[in-house]
């Protein structure tokens, strides 16, 4: 399953762009806000009962440590989507996820992009499953076609 979770239900607005493209391939996800220091206990056990084939998506802004505090309490792959901060745009995110210390690994989408994250779950998912490469192929032609019929 695909596992949403932000740091803050003022992270919803962005995350939902993840959820949208996961309901547009028409797959199990779960969405919920899991917070690394609001709710640690919480963050621990979400990470603990993961299973292997979960996908996590975590968002997060300012000092973003969620996806990586969810990473180094797992072995599943983690894609990090920086929210874009008040203070600092989601620079502040976006380098506290990507800058991510040798020896965890996270995945991490440009600031705010959820949509991207969503959509290299699918693809991480589409390597054992021809049904979402189909999907996938189509998502991609269908792009493609928009962006040729432009007229200037
Ligand atoms: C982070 O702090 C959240 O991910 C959110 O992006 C940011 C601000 O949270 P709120 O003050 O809006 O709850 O933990």
């Amino acid at each position: 399953m695909i596992k949403i979770i932000m740091g803050s239900k003022s992270d919803y607005s962005v995350m939902q762009e993840a959820e949208n493209l996961l309901k547009q391939f028409d797959l199990e996800y779960s969405i919920e806000v899991v917070s690394a220091h609001r709710t640690p206990d919480k963050m621990f056990e979400f990470s603990k009962n993961l299973r292997q084939e979960d996908i996590v998506i975590a968002g997060a802004g300012g000092s973003a440590h969620l996806p990586g505090m969810v990473a180094a309490l797992c072995s599943n792959v983690v894609i990090g989507v920086p929210i874009k901060s008040k203070a600092l745009n989601g620079l502040d995110s976006l380098y506290s996820i990507v800058q991510m210390p040798k020896g965890i690994s996270v995945a991490c989408v440009a600031i705010d992009n959820a949509h991207n994250a969503a959509l290299l779950a699918i693809q991480i998912k589409a390597i054992n499953d021809n049904n979402i490469l189909e999907k996938l192929k189509t998502y991609r032609s269908c792009q493609t076609k928009q962006v040729l019929e432009v007229k200037l």
